[in-house]
């Protein structure tokens, strides 16, 4: 019987009590559970707007709303799993390279006790540090990136650490395995035709939101499972993905993208995948739409993203 659940919204309203995400205890350390919630409010990475470091609160608040049951999913979620809100890495504002060892330390302490993490952002700069420890675990993991941007280029104002950035150092420090991994939603003014091209030399594949849209959901299911087989997975969703029409809280936002469900239904395909660790990133309160709509979206992708380890564990457990 999983140990940690979230409170029963029947018996204490939503409105109640601490704000964890999604209303699942809060532990210092991950014992006794399957996944863990980790913020990491990091955002001095960002080359544009900053504010990433409310996301974590901002998901929290509106995850209340998240009740156990996934109808897409067919799964009562908490049945297969225990988990537990960790709180966030205590990162340093301005220093990224302490904070990613802070961030790795973090994670390492969540792999360790077997626990698969699931981060909240931040911004996209802190997946390298994520991945770090997952490639020491795992060994390189696929990364499956749903973003508008590859984040691939070289550098921002001579630095070699941004938001901008961490996909390109993934490769170059061997922490993922580009040639089984996969960007999808690439769109947006770029600084050169050459872009895209270097992230596809560097061995990801590309998939632009031109050819998401070609593809439909479907097709672009069966290139990313084709990509990473049945290799351990890293997914990491920038909520930009997202067109700003639906989800305006962020950092750099990039029209013509995906509406919320069509994200949800890409993420809900996955199932049967080998996730080992996820994130979700780049929400940036102070800029989004009544209803703290970006928030809620990214709430809902990180519960599609518990929902894919609960199938998991369910599958796994033969009942
Ligand atoms: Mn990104």
């Amino acid at each position: 019987v999983p140990k940690y659940v979230p409170l029963d919204a029947a018996e204490y309203p939503r409105f109640t009590g601490i704000k964890t995400f999604m209303r699942l205890p809060y532990l210092d350390r991950p014992e006794d559970v399957d996944f863990v919630i980790l913020g990491v409010p990091f955002d001095t990475g960002a080359t544009y707007r900053v504010g990433a470091r409310f996301g974590p609160e901002a998901i929290r608040n509106v995850s209340v709303m998240l009740r156990p049951y996934n109808p897409a999913q067919d799964i009562e979620v908490f049945d297969h799993l225990s988990g537990a809100d960790l709180g966030d890495v205590a990162v340093v504002p301005g220093y990224i390279e302490e904070s990613y060892r802070r961030i790795e330390l973090a994670v390492n302490r969540v792999l360790d006790a077997g626990v698969t993490p699931v981060l909240l952002g931040g911004d996209h700069s802190i997946t390298l540090a994520h991945l770090r420890a997952v490639a020491a675990r795992f060994g390189p993991p696929c990364l499956v990136q749903f973003d508008s941007h590859s984040d691939t280029w070289d550098q921002y104002f001579g630095q070699r650490y941004t938001h901008g950035t961490p996909f390109r150092r993934a490769v170059e420090e061997g922490v993922v395995d580009p040639h089984h991994s996969v960007q999808v939603g690439m769109r947006g003014s770029l600084y050169s035709s050459r872009d895209l091209r270097e992230a596809e030399e560097l061995g990801y594949k590309v998939v632009t939101m031109a050819e998401v849209r070609q593809l439909g959901i479907q097709g672009t299911l069966e290139v990313i499972r084709s990509r990473v087989g049945a290799r351990p997975v890293f997914i990491s969703f920038d909520i930009d993905f997202i067109d700003p029409a639906f989800a305006p809280g962020t950092g750099t936002p990039e029209v013509g993208g995906p509406a919320t469900w069509e994200a949800l239904e890409l993420v809900r395909g996955l199932r049967g995948i080998r996730m080992v660790a996820c994130d979700v990133v780049e929400v940036m309160p102070a800029y989004d739409g009544p209803g703290s709509v970006t928030a809620l979206a990214a709430a809902n992708i990180a519960y599609e993203l518990i929902t894919l380890i609960a199938l998991a564990n369910k599958g796994g457990s033969s009942t």
